[in-house]
This record gives structure tokens, sequence and C-alpha cells, in this order.
């Protein structure tokens, strides 16, 4: 295995949290350096020299740079993960399968999720419409996880990989944010249970530091919620 020299650009929020759970799952060193979103480091020149879009998570290897989080999660378990321990091999059906899932989630979960929060919580003026409608493609796509999860223990087939930490802190963080209640989708909540009593993503949810609190962060979420809800509906008739 060639020698890691990485550097892990990231911040505290879902897709974030994905790189480094999957860099403590394999034991890989890393450097690492938060880019404070909320001040915009993530817009700054020599960022965009890391990731030309802008967004967290990225991260360096030597002298390649990797960024979207799918690309990376990819480029860590065809590097890193000789032995297969979160990941299919090339060609294997269960790899096709673990594909599929990743790529259902960055373009669907993860925008679907990020979408339902900013209408319904952070938006500046209410829209009935967008609120209800990224809220229920979301609601959607966590019923097409319990679909699957009903008939497979991991999403890629019976191995925890990293198809699951991709959607995982999704349904974790983003579940929480929009204080749904996953026992709606009793599979999902099963497998989300397993996976955060696994001792690298606790390590990795508490990166970087200091650890998110989702219970405060949800307490502080709902009040946006209720101060929006009490605005008039701007949506035209
Ligand atoms: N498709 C990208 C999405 C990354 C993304 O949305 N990152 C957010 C944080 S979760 C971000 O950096 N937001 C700040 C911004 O867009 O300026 C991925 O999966 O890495």
């Amino acid at each position: 295995m060639t020698t890691p020299d990485i550097t892990l650009y990231t911040d505290n929020t879902p897709n974030g949290h994905k790189i480094p759970i999957i860099l403590e799952e394999l034991g890989l060193p890393y450097e690492l350096k938060q880019v404070n979103l909320q001040s915009g480091q993530q817009k700054e020149e020599w960022f965009l020299k890391i990731n030309p879009n802008g967004q967290i998570p990225a991260l360096t290897d030597g002298t390649t740079r990797v960024f979207d989080s799918g690309a990376i999660l990819l480029y860590l378990a065809d590097k890193y993960d000789a032995d297969r321990k979160i990941s299919y091999k090339h060609g294997t059906p269960e790899y096709i399968e673990q594909l599929s899932w990743i790529f259902w989630q960055i373009g669907g979960l993860g925008p679907k999720g990020g979408a339902a929060l900013a209408f319904s919580t952070f938006a500046p003026v209410r829209s009935d419409y967008a609120i209800n409608k990224f809220l229920s493609d979301f609601k959607g796509l966590l019923g097409v996880l319990e679909y699957r999860l009903s008939e497979s223990a991991y999403l890629a087939g019976e191995k925890y990989t990293v198809a699951d930490i991709a959607s995982f802190t999704w349904v974790f963080q983003g579940a929480a944010a929009l204080d749904l209640d996953l026992a709606e989708w009793p599979s999902v909540k099963s497998w989300t249970e397993k996976i955060v009593a696994r001792p690298a993503v606790k390590k990795g949810l508490e990166i970087p530091k200091p650890p998110f609190d989702l219970e405060q962060f949800r307490v502080f979420l709902r009040g946006q919620r209720e101060a929006l809800m009490k605005k008039g509906n701007e949506d035209v008739e």
C-alpha cells in the first residue's frame, strides 16, 4: 500500500462527516483542516485550488486532490481498502450495487435533504409549496431506503460499506435536523442504530472538534422553523 499523505478539509455537516468516518474505519493517518463554512472559507482562493466548486469535503493525498464526497469515498476505498473492510471489489455485483447507492445519495438524498432544511428552516420567506415539496421528496427517499433495508442488511449487500456511510450521515443528522421520527421507517432506524454504535463512526462524527451537539441543534432549528411558520405564505396563488 502506498504511504498515505492525506489532508482532509471538512466541517461539521452531513457531507463533511462522511470522510472522517471512512478514514477512522480504515485507520488511516491524516491531517485535519477545518474549513469554516459560517465565515465562507470554502470560497476563498486557496481552497478553490483544492475544490473549484467551493464546498467541503475535499482531500489532498500528496499531490493528488479529490473533491466531492462520492469521489473521495471511492478514491479511499480503491486506494486504501485492499482488505475490503468497508467496500466491495471492482466488478462484483455488490460493487455495482455499492456504486448505485452512492450515486443515489449524492444526486438525491443529499440535495433533497439540504433543500428541505433550507426551505423549511432557513428561508427568509415562507413558501409552503417548497417546504412541502422538498420535505415530501426527502421522506420519499427515506421510503426507498426503507424498502432496500427491509430486504438487505446493508445498502450494497450483507456488508457495511462506504455506500452506507454516504447515506447514514444524511439520515442520522438530516432526520434530526428536520425533526423527523425514524420510527416511521423501522428498517432505516435499526440500520442507523447499528451504524452509529461503531467506534469509528462515533469518532468520525466528532470531527472537527468541538463535537456537534445534535440535540441542541435540533432545538435551535425547531425555533427557526416556528418563526418561519409565523410569516405569511408567499406562494403566488
Ligand atoms: N456533492 C457534494 C456536496 C457538498 C456540499 O453540499 N457541501 C456543503 C456542506 S454539506 C457545503 O460545503 N456548503 C457550503 C457552500 O456551498 O458554500 C458532496 O457530496 O461533497
